[in-house]
């Protein structure tokens, strides 16, 4: 899998930098051809020059709640705006009509980590101009790195390859994948053994799974199809389509949160599973992407790290980290390779009694821990 994701990540590169490669040229192809065109194309090239940004600076760095300072300034000293409009991540916050061409965005709308967009659009009687700067918002903690106490270690069927985890009455659900592998399973907690196992078309490779009303969702890797499904009796009964991938999912609330190995997790109404929101994971110094297997617990998601012993716990409001969980030692690289295992994933939550179960891609067992500071 990590194989197939490097020649997938390789071959997106590539088309990115054709594609780039051609807009490029386009660009240039369209300003020939406005130089050599009408008056009204030539004062579209007019537009360019009303107004400058001269802070923020693109990528500049905030934290949390921060005001950001935003300073213009006209581009020349012939031609003032109007007006100018301020917008920040997509909210108007401003609009100025004379000097001093500067505004704030107040520390209540920098409440969420992730590249936001500041944008200025400048207005004459004739003309318009627009300039957008990216900042990047980072946590304002350092997040803790938290330990953990082994409780309990439950039988795990060896040749499950754990995409989705999730704990409901009694019964462990599981959804395994790889093509030909890709199943949705109960399982008894107590021994590993499956009670009920739908198998999905050899074709297809399983991800993530969640429980929502009742239905089962699951979703594909690079299929871009998923499915819905009874609790009790795995009867098909939607299917769900999304773009990019499919990695992690839990449910929050009426939202079912997924990942797709970036740092991005989107959330999706449960109907016909329109993305209605995300969030941008960060912790206080960089950005926290590969999130995989996912599970709401107590106010936090909880998200594998793929490729590492890493649980993010993450703030759904703000999408900042708010700890690690260090799970190295429970089931060590040496050990996993004898068995010819794979990564830790997956990871369930009872609710009621408030246990926590973590495995991972062909583990030989499954573990229940407690989070230690
Ligand atoms: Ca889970």
């Amino acid at each position: 899998m990590k194989a197939d994701k490097m020649r997938t990540f390789t071959a997106v590169v590539f088309v990115i930098a054709v594609l780039t490669a051609a807009s490029c040229s386009n660009r240039a192809g369209n300003a020939v051809k406005s130089l050599a065109g009408s008056p009204a194309e030539g004062n579209m090239e007019l537009q360019a020059s009303l107004i400058k940004m001269k802070t923020p600076a693109e990528n500049e760095e905030y934290k949390l709640h921060t005001k950001v300072k935003i300073l213009l300034e006209p581009a020349d000293n012939t031609v003032t705006p109007d007006s100018v409009k301020v917008f920040f991540d997509g909210k108007q916050i401003a609009v100025l009509i004379s000097a001093p061409w500067e505004c704030s965005v107040p520390g209540e709308l920098t409440g969420f980590t992730g590249r936001k967009p500041v944008k200025a659009l400048a207005y004459t009687s004739d003309k318009t101009q627009s300039v957008t700067r990216f900042i990047i918002i980072y946590s304002d903690s350092a997040p803790k790195k938290l330990g953990y106490r082994l409780v309990r270690t439950y039988p795990h069927d060896p040749g499950a390859f754990t995409q989705g985890l999730f704990y409901n009455e009694g019964i462990l659900y599981e959804g395994t994948g790889q093509e030909s592998g890709s199943t949705l399973r109960k399982t008894e907690l107590e021994t590993g053994k499956v009670i009920q196992q739908h198998n999905l078309d050899p074709s297809l490779f399983g991800e993530g799974i969640t429980l929502c009303n009742d239905r089962i969702f699951q979703v594909t890797w690079q299929n871009k199809v998923g499915f819905v499904y009874g609790k009790s009796d795995f009867r098909l009964i939607n299917k769900i389509y999304y773009q990019g991938e499919g990695w992690g999912l839990t449910t929050l609330g009426n939202r079912i949160v997924r990942s797709d190995g970036s740092n991005i997790l989107y959330f999706h109404e449960p109907e016909m599973f329109d993305a209605v929101s995300r969030i941008e994971v960060y912790d206080h110094e960089k950005k926290v992407d590969q999130l995989n297997e996912l599970e709401y617990i107590n106010g936090e998601i909880w998200a594998n790290i793929w490729m590492t012993d890493l649980i993010a716990r993450i703030d759904p409001l703000s999408g900042k980290v708010n700890s690690y969980v260090d799970l190295s030692h429970l089931f060590p690289e040496s050990k996993r390779q004898e068995v010819n295992a794979d990564v830790l994933n997956g990871i369930a939550w009872d609710q009621k009694t408030g246990r926590i179960f973590v495995t991972g891609k062909r583990w030989p067992n499954l573990y229940e821990i407690e989070v230690t500071e």
